[in-house]
């Protein structure tokens, strides 16, 4: 079977992508970037790029066993990598458990041969891609908050010109 593009990510809810949406809309312009979608606003916690069926068994499988409390998630801060072209919104300061939940997936992944990018965690929602020019951020003071109580494995699927994420597996927190 061939290959499939993977990552595991926290899919936010539904009336939560739509409001990001709409505080997009009032915040930026339409020249600032290209918009995601809202049904693809998702916070990655580990990357793990093309993988064959067998590894992907397997990290689903020691998803399976991960047991850690969920935990809110406060987006309160956003930014601008100008080089990825990327215009993202996060957390002033991300919870504990995010980054205990994504550091284990990121160590299972690497240890399957998945690459891990040296670089520090930084939880982020990407909203607008393409973004290579200067963007003026809308000021701080903006807060959203949720309960993250699972976490999925989406692919990564492009068709007909645009890019869908399914979600294959998901995995509760312990409340
Ligand atoms: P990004 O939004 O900052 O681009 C699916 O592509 C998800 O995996 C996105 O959230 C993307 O982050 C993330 N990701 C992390 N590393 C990636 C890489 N090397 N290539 C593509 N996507 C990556």
């Amino acid at each position: 079977m061939a290959t499939q593009r993977l990552f595991f990510a926290i899919s936010l809810p539904d009336e939560m992508q739509q409001q990001l949406v709409h505080w997009r809309a009032d915040n930026f312009p339409a020249e600032a970037g290209q918009p995601v979608v809202a049904a693809n606003l998702h916070l990655t916690l580990a990357f793990l790029g093309e993988v064959a069926p067998q590894t992907s068994q397997q990290l689903q499988t020691l998803a399976s066993r991960i047991i850690q409390p969920g935990f809110d998630l406060d987006l309160d801060d956003a930014g601008h990598w100008p080089r990825p072209g990327v215009v993202w919104l996060g957390c002033q300061r991300a919870p504990r458990g995010l980054l205990q939940l994504a550091s284990l997936l990121r160590a299972q992944a690497a240890r399957h041969g998945c690459y891990q990018s040296p670089q520090p965690f930084h939880p982020h929602i990407t909203l607008l891609r393409h973004a290579t020019q200067p963007v003026a951020l809308p000021p701080r003071g903006f807060h959203w908050r949720f309960r993250v109580s699972t976490f999925s494995l989406f692919a990564s699927e492009y068709s007909r010109g645009r890019t869908r994420y399914r979600a294959l597996a998901s995995w509760p927190l312990t409340s």
